[in-house]
């Protein structure tokens, strides 16, 4: 579903019945959707790398279903059903609507669901999927998303969410069964195929090049081509020559060993099914309105941004990268207004996947586009990139549409760490990254941010542990399973980091929904707010507040020695894994599709389960 811009005098809150009116029984309707991009389910083999540390490979990352019920005890899910709902009579009931999935990801499937009604926000939809001849597994539900509109943008009245953890190239049935005490019922069933990493033909023609003869060379390209260059010192080029999704073309360096050097940009504007792989570019790769580039491998020495697309493309894929930049860790580089530059990836557009990534040396290390640059900012995955040095956001996952999904980062030296500034109605999950060392918030839900969902990230920051400062509301955001320990703030280049509260949130509207975290401040007080109610124990905290299932953590909780973070000098990237013991082990709450694969009663807090071993962080 494509946001619409808000439009002076339309009201997208009006009700239009459908034609075919509402269906209240258990129809149990298959449908097969196209979802607009033309292209996911290209029939590529696997891309050959399961087990390699990402989501859904058993190791203990996000949505690795254990494809039971997710309550431990290996039953079989049970069939959804609607009898006994009514259809909906009155605008608190549900009439369904149009449901897609839209630009599958390699390892993720964005689910849309749009309704009519429910205005009380009571209805449901619970997920469950499987693989061709699989068993069912029970997916996440849907997150419940009213019409809105924010900062320029509108979006429907929906539900909305992720089909997690899932394995490149593989089609899948996607069962969503919404459910609304009021009324309405619809079980409806989709499928899409995840994509695949982009890779050269089997027995592709292999076009050799030299500094000389590359332009000459890169020209008489065709779909399925290797260009592989040989040693030495190229001039910056724009490559004019598009493969096929089948057949791409590649551009194919050392990989990094330093004997294939651009010098100076990069460029393969509206360009579609390129694979630059293996380069050392002094300058920048960029690409703007392009479509299944991949660009992998690479070495990046930016004087400004790294790798770029500033208009709106599709299926980007940007993976093992080294990308450096301009920007220093001082504290005259700090913020939105200090002595930084250049953003280290930066994309606009749906269905791009950004992973295992080094991004040292940024204003921003990985961001969207805001604003009137913003376009169809949605279906985004950010995993598993090792960040150090930003010196104003880590994750700039700005103006999501809905469904971006910011997983498994490490995040060390940043200002601020991940930003949603605003999320446009969500979600946009922020799920199991581990940030050391943030100076002003781990995360800035800004400008009115909606819909935004923190779930299983450990902070240790200086200053306080979770603050967000602004007036602007914002709301319906949820917290769970997550960690945040501060302590003692300070004045960095003119910056507050806070004074050691525990949360300050003097902004949160009541819809705001954090439960089971922990808190901890190494000041030794408990002291914070959640919009109007103040706490000064962990026992007011559960009694005033949502975090009724609240603890109290300290550095303790860890197994590795963790240091307090001052921020200046830059700091090492700290283990953020669990001793055994502690108060965040099995203090977290079951999400299904995220977490049921836990060790021990419970989740436990923080990005890392007990005993799993720390992902794969950056460079594959
Ligand atoms: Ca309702
Ligand atoms: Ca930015
Ligand atoms: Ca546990």
């Amino acid at each position: 579903m494509r946001l619409i811009r808000a439009l002076p005098g339309l009201c997208l809150l009006c009700f239009a019945c459908t034609d075919d009116g509402p269906k209240g029984e258990d129809d149990g309707s298959s449908e097969t959707v196209g979802d607009g991009d033309g292209d996911p389910g290209d029939g590529d083999p696997g891309d050959g790398d399961p087990g390699d540390g990402d989501p859904g490979d058993g190791d203990g990352d996000p949505g690795d279903g254990d494809g039971d019920s997710g309550d431990g005890d290996g039953d079989p899910l049970p069939d959804p059903s609607c009898e006994g709902i009514g259809d909906a009579v009155d605008e608190l009931g549900t009439v369904p609507g149009d449901a897609s999935l839209p630009f599958p990801t390699l390892q993720h499937i964005s689910v849309i669901w749009e309704i009519e009604g429910d205005s009380n926000e009571n209805g449901t939809v619970t997920v469950r999927y499987r693989s061709d001849g699989g068993p069912w597994r029970e997916g996440t539900p849907l997150r419940r998303v009213p019409a809105g509109s924010l900062e320029g943008f509108a979006w429907p009245n929906r539900h909305a969410g992720t089909v997690f953890g899932l394995s490149p190239g593989t089609n899948y049935e996607v069962e969503l069964f919404l459910s609304d005490p009021d009324g309405g019922c619809e079980i409806r069933t989709l499928e899409a195929t995840t994509r695949t990493r982009p890779t050269a033909i089997a027995n592709p023609r292999v076009l050799d090049a030299t500094p000389a003869s590359f332009s000459q060379v890169a020209n008489s390209s065709e779909p399925g081509d290797v260009i592989a260059l040989g040693p030495g010192n190229y001039s910056t080029f724009t490559f004019q020559k598009d493969g096929t999704e089948d057949a791409p073309i590649v551009i194919l360096g050392d990989g990094g060993a330093g004997g294939v050097v651009i010098d100076g940009d990069v460029r393969l504007d509206g360009r579609s099914h390129v694979i630059v792989d293996g380069l050392t570019v002094n300058g920048q790769i960029k690409f703007n309105a392009a479509t299944g580039l991949a660009i992998v491998n690479n070495t990046v020495n930016a004087n400004a941004d790294g790798i770029a697309m500033l208009t709106r493309g599709e299926n980007i894929y940007v993976a093992d990268n080294l990308v450096t930049g301009p920007t220093s860790w001082t504290e005259a580089a700090l913020g939105v207004n200090g002595d930084n530059l250049g953003e280290g990836i930066v994309l606009t557009g749906p269905g791009h996947v950004i992973e295992h990534n080094r991004v040292v040396g940024f204003r921003d290390a990985i961001s969207l586009l805001e604003d009137g640059g913003a376009n169809d900012q949605f279906s985004i995955d950010i995993l598993y990139n090792d960040i150090e040095i930003a010196a104003d956001d880590g994750v700039e996952a700005d103006f999501c549409f809905h469904n971006c999904r910011i997983i498994g980062n490490r995040l060390t030296n940043t200002f601020i760490a991940l930003s949603s500034q605003p999320g446009l109605g969500g979600p946009t999950y922020f799920i199991r990254n581990s940030l050391y060392s943030v100076i002003l918030t781990a995360f800035k839900l800004q400008r009115g941010s909606i819909g935004d969902v923190v779930w299983h990230n450990t902070v240790v920051k200086n200053g306080d542990a979770l603050g967000i400062y602004t007036t602007d509301v914002f709301a319906r955001q949820q917290f769970r399973n997550n960690l945040f320990i501060g302590g003692p703030g300070g004045e960095y280049g003119g910056w507050s980091s806070g004074s050691g509260r525990v949360i300050d949130l003097d902004a949160a509207d009541p819809s705001c929904d954090l439960d089971y975290d922990g808190f901890g401040s190494t000041t030794g007080n408990f002291v914070g707010n959640i919009g109007a109610v103040s706490f000064t124990s962990l026992a007011e905290l559960q009694a005033m507040t949502t975090e009724v299932h609240a603890v109290e953590v300290g550095l303790d909780v860890f197994a590795a020695a963790v240091g307090y973070p001052q921020p200046f000098p830059a700091l090492e990237a700290a283990d953020l894994r669990l001793a055994p013991g502690g108060a965040a082990i099995d203090a977290g709450v079951v999400i299904p599709g995220i977490n049921a694969d836990h060790d021990g009663a419970a989740p436990d807090l923080g990005a890392h389960e007990l005993g799993d071993p720390l992902p794969s962080y950056g460079p594959r």
